[in-house]
C-alpha cells in the first residue's frame, strides 16, 4: 500500500509536524512545552478539547516564516514517502503572523517556496486551504478570510474552518465564507465530527460549502445521507483521527463503508498524522483489514479525491494521469 499513489484532501499543516521537529524548535528557542509530549515522545492529549490545546501549544514553537519553510519540507517529505502525490493542507493566518496581512504574505512565501522545492525533488503537489479556527470566533474568522481573499490564487485555492465544532454555529461564520467565495476560493468546513447531522446541514445551507471535513456523523440521519449522495458532496473522511479521538471504538465500527455503500462520495485522509499515530499507508492497511478493500478500491477513492481537489484543471489532469499509471 505504501507505494500506491494517493491523493489526500484533509491535513493540517502544524498537525502534521513530527513531534521531534517541534521538540527541536522548542529547545532551540528555550521554550518549555514539555506538557505537549507523552513519555514515548509522541504528542499527549486526553480528549478532543485537550487535543485542540496541545495543538496550539505545539504550534506556539513555530514563530517565523523560516520555521514554516522547514515544517512544510518535513511534512511533504513524510507524505511523499507514503505515496502521496497531491495533498491539500489547512493553514492559518491565525498562527502565521496573527492575521496581519503583510506578515501572512511572508509566511506564505516561505511555505510556497518549500512546496516548490518538494514538488521539484519529490513530485508531490501541495495546495493550501486557508482555515479559520471556530473557537477563536467569527470576528477573527473575518480577518482570516480577508487574508485568504487577498492571497487567493494558484496556491491558495480553498477556504475552510476547523476547531471546536461545539463552539457557536456554522452560520455565525457566513460572512467569512461569503468573502472567501467572492474571492474565488472553494469551500469546506469541519462538520459532523463533534457536531451531529444538523451541523452538516448548517454547513451546506449557511456556508454553502462543496466539501465537508469529516462529515461521518451524517450516518445518524438517513435523509441526510441520501441528500449528500444526491448532491455529490465529498466527505474528507479521516478514520484514524476519529478512532484516536474516541468518536468510534474501532475500525469496523467506522461508518466510512456504510456511507460509501449508500453512494456518498468519500475520500481518505490522515488529518494530523503524528498526533493520531497514523500515516496514509496505515489508514489504507487498516481499512483493507476492516472492509476487505483492495488496491482497486483505493484507486477509486483516489480518483474521487482528485476530482474533488481544489486545484486547476491542468493540475487535476496531471494527478489523474499518475493515478491511472498504477496498472502497469
Ligand atoms: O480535524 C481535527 C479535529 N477536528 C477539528 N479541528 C481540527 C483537527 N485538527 C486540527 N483542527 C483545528 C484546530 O483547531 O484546525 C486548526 C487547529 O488549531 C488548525 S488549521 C491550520
Ligand atoms: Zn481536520
Amino acid at each position: 500500500m505504501k507505494s500506491l499513489p494517493k491523493v489526500e484532501l484533509h491535513t493540517h499543516l502544524e498537525g502534521a509536524a513530527p513531534p521531534a521537529f517541534i521538540r527541536g524548535l522548542a529547545q532551540e528557542k528555550g521554550m518549555d512545552i514539555s506538557g505537549v509530549f507523552a513519555p514515548d515522545g509522541g504528542y499527549a492529549f486526553k480528549d478532543f478539547w485537550h487535543f485542540l490545546k496541545v495543538y496550539e501549544a505545539a504550534t506556539s514553537t513555530l514563530t517565523t516564516p523560516e520555521d514554516y519553510h522547514r515544517l512544510t519540507l518535513a511534512v511533504l517529505e513524510e507524505s511523499a514517502a507514503h505515496g502521496v502525490i497531491y495533498t491539500e493542507s489547512f493553514m492559518s493566518p491565525d498562527f502565521c503572523g496573527g492575521r496581519d496581512l503583510s506578515a501572512w504574505r511572508e509566511y506564505l512565501h516561505a511555505i510556497q517556496e518549500a512546496a516548490a522545492q518538494a514538488e521539484a525533488q519529490m513530485g508531490i503537489i501541495l495546495r493550501a486551504v486557508v482555515t479559520c479556527v471556530r473557537h477563536f470566533g467569527p470576528e477573527k474568522a473575518r480577518e482570516t478570510a480577508l487574508c485568504a481573499a487577498e492571497t487567493a490564487g494558484d496556491f491558495i485555492t480553498g477556504f475552510g474552518m476547523g476547531g471546536d465544532e461545539q463552539s457557536g454555529k456554522q452560520g455565525d461564520f457566513a460572512w467569512a465564507f461569503d468573502c472567501a467565495r467572492e474571492a474565488g476560493l472553494r469551500l469546506t468546513t469541519h462538520a459532523g465530527e463533534w457536531g451531529g447531522p444538523q451541523s452538516i446541514r448548517d454547513a451546506l445551507d449557511d456556508l454553502r460549502v462543496e466539501r465537508i471535513g469529516h462529515g461521518v456523523r451524517a450516518i445518524e440521519d438517513d435523509a441526510l445521507v441520501d441528500h449528500l449522495a444526491e448532491r455529490e458532496i465529498v466527505l474528507e473522511v479521516c478514520p484514524g483521527s476519529n478512532i484516536a479521538l474516541g468518536l468510534y471504538p474501532d475500525w469496523q465500527d467506522h461508518p466510512i463503508e456504510r456511507l460509501r455503500e449508500r453512494g456518498v462520495k468519500v475520500t481518505i485522509s490522515t488529518d494530523d498524522p503524528p498526533f493520531f499515530h497514523t500515516t496514509m499507508t496505515r489508514e489504507y492497511d487498516r481499512l483493507a483489514d476492516a472492509f476487505g478493500w483492495n488496491e482497486d478500491s483505493f484507486r477509486d477513492f483516489n480518483i474521487v479525491a482528485a476530482h474533488a481537489a481544489f486545484c486547476d484543471t491542468e493540475t487535476r489532469a496531471r494527478v489523474l494521469k499518475k493515478l491511472e499509471q498504477t496498472d502497469d
